[in-house]
């Protein structure tokens, strides 16, 4: 029996390579060469063709290849009963908590406008800091550490999430006081998960109730945003720039009005990358539990979406 890895162009060897090292019995099949289909028991997905699913008839277990699960979920013809566990990795928490840190002190050291005076050679001490106080939204597995390490560094940070998991030593906020939380923040931070309640959720209505001039960063989903909004929450003001990592589609089109807009920085969906030597070990673990009926790691919730 084995693992079918579905990521249509992508190379996947180093995956194969990695499960393979852990346990050589599971034999991986890589699409769009699976002619064993009976043999799958599981699936690695990252964007796999909708529909696929339903061709192995054994198959007992879904893998998301990143932290998000939202690409598996919008195949509507995946079959009820299959768990779906994603990857939760000290790396991936470390490269999204990293980048984030980035945004807030760019935003708060002001590295554009710096940027630009070296270009100009001006040489102007005026204001040197802007004072912040970081929002997140989402204030999960990642989100909460980012909060951690935000606060460890003295910067002042709120969290806004659905339910708290723990006692916390942050201010928190829940969903139904989404304005409070935004009044009290210049930097928002969007860390939701992608669902059909988060989707569009960074819209025009939501940045006219934000502070004038608080600074965006959204490593979540291109689907939280509209695009449109954002360019016009900057000329009005709400927003005065903004860091993205990720898009309503990737790659960016060339013609993409983001690319010339000064305000926003742009990167091309890599601030938290799986590592595929962290995550093999919990995929292969995974494997094994399910054949032993065993509580899986990672386990999302289906109905929540993740
Ligand atoms: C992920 C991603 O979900 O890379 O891991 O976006």
């Amino acid at each position: 029996m084995g693992i079918a890895i579905i990521s249509p162009g992508r190379d996947v060897s180093i995956w194969v390579e990695n499960i393979t090292k852990i346990d050589k019995n599971i034999k991986v099949q890589v699409y769009p060469n699976i002619n064993d289909l009976e043999n799958v028991q599981a699936v690695i997905l990252w964007q796999h063709p909708h529909g696929i699913l339903e061709t192995f008839p054994n198959l007992k277990l879904i893998c998301s290849m990143g932290a998000g699960v939202d690409h598996i979920l919008t195949d509507k013809k995946i079959p009820d009963h299959l768990p779906i566990v994603r990857i939760v990795d000290e790396k991936l928490t470390f490269s999204m908590t990293n980048y984030v840190v980035m945004g807030v002190l760019n935003f708060h050291r002001q590295t554009l406008r710096y940027l630009k005076d070296k270009q100009r050679r001006v040489w102007d001490m005026t204001n040197p800091e802007i004072p912040v106080r970081v929002g997140v939204m989402g204030a999960g597995e990642l989100g909460g550490d980012i909060i951690e390490k935000l606060k460890f560094m003295g910067i002042d940070v709120v969290g806004l999430g659905n339910s708290p998991k723990k006692v916390l030593d942050y201010p928190y906020y829940d969903k139904t006081q989404t304005n409070e939380f935004l009044k009290a923040i210049n930097v928002l931070v969007c860390m939701l998960p992608l669902t059909r309640e988060t989707e569009g959720i960074l819209n025009i209505d939501l940045f006219r109730k934000c502070n004038k001039g608080t600074y965006l960063i959204n490593v979540a989903r291109g689907k939280h945003l509209l695009e449109e909004d954002l360019l016009l929450a900057i000329e009005e003001g709400f927003i005065s720039g903004a860091l993205l990592d990720v898009f309503q589609k990737e790659p960016l089109p060339e013609s993409h009005p983001f690319w010339t807009k000064e305000e926003i920085m742009i990167t091309p969906h890599i601030a938290s990358v799986t590592n595929p030597e962290a995550a093999a070990p919990q995929i292969v673990e995974n494997y094994h539990r399910i054949n032993k009926n065993l509580k899986l790691l990672n386990e999302i919730d289906r109905i929540k979406g993740y």
